[in-house]
C-alpha cells in the first residue's frame, strides 16, 4: 500500500525546464557550442554542474576549472532571473489536486529534487510548506540516475520502498528511482520514453494506482 509519494519538482510540479533550457542555450550560444532541444532533454534531472559536462562534450575547447565555474555561475544567474516571472498559475495541471487529495487520505507528500533552487521555486509557487520532506540539489552528493536523493527522501518519510512511489519526468529520475528500488510514475519526457512503472500524461492518473 502507498503511504507517501515523491515528487520531482522541475517537469513535474511547475515546468522550470524551459527556463533551464534558454538559460543554457544562451550560454552555449556566447561559447558557440551547438546546444538544442534534444540535447537539452538529456540534462533533464541531472546536476547543474553534469549539465555542462553534457553541453561541452560538443566545445572545440578544453575549459579550465575558473572558466567551467563562471560558465555555470553566468547560467544559474539567467536561470534565477526568469524564476522571477514564476507564479501559482504555473503548477502544473492535476498537482494542486493531487496534492489535495493526499492529504485528505493521509498520504505522505515529499519533494526529490536535484535543482539547489528548489526552495526558491517552491515559494514562488506558493507550495513550500506542502511537503512532510524536501531533498534538494544542496542535501546531495550524488545526482539522479544515482539513487541518494529519494532514498534520502524516503528516509525522511520514514516509510519502506514499497510504501513509497516517485513520480518523475526524466528518464534519469525514473533510473535513479530504480536504482532505489522504488516504483516510478513517468510523467512528461520519461513518459514519452515509456520507462516508468506506469507513464501518465497526468500526475492526476497517480488516483488511480493508490
Ligand atoms: P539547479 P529536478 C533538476 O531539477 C533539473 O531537471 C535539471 O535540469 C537541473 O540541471 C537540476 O535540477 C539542477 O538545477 O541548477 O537549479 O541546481 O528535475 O531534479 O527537480
Ligand atoms: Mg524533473
Amino acid at each position: 500500500m502507498i503511504k507517501g509519494i515523491i515528487f520531482d519538482l522541475d517537469g513535474v510540479i511547475v515546468s522550470t525546464d524551459k527556463y533551464h533550457y534558454a538559460a543554457w542555450k544562451q550560454l552555449a550560444d556566447r561559447e558557440n557550442i551547438f546546444f538544442d532541444e534534444q540535447i537539452n532533454n538529456r540534462l533533464r534531472g541531472v546536476s547543474r554542474r553534469e549539465s555542462l559536462n553534457i553541453i561541452l562534450e560538443r566545445a572545440s575547447k578544453e575549459y579550465s576549472e575558473a572558466e567551467i565555474n563562471e560558465m555555470l555561475e553566468y547560467k544559474n544567474q539567467i536561470y534565477r532571473k526568469s524564476l522571477v516571472n514564476i507564479t501559482p498559475k504555473d503548477i502544473l495541471p492535476g498537482v494542486k489536486e493531487l496534492l489535495n487529495y493526499l492529504t485528505i487520505n493521509c498520504i505522505k507528500k515529499a519533494i526529490g529534487s536535484s535543482s539547489k533552487n528548489t526552495m526558491l521555486i517552491l515559494e514562488r509557487i506558493g507550495l513550500s510548506d506542502c511537503f512532510d520532506v524536501i531533498v534538494d540539489g544542496t542535501m546531495i552528493s550524488h545526482t539522479k540516475p544515482d539513487p541518494e536523493v529519494f532514498l534520502k527522501a524516503q528516509k525522511g518519510l520514514n516509510l519502506a520502498n514499497t510504501e513509497c512511489l516517485v513520480v518523475e519526468d526524466a528518464v534519469a529520475g525514473v533510473e535513479a528511482s530504480h536504482n532505489a528500488n522504488i516504483k516510478a510514475v513517468a510523467v512528461g519526457d520519461a513518459a514519452l520514453h515509456g520507462v516508468g512503472d506506469y507513464n501518465f500524461s497526468n500526475v492526476l492518473e497517480i488516483k488511480n494506482i493508490l
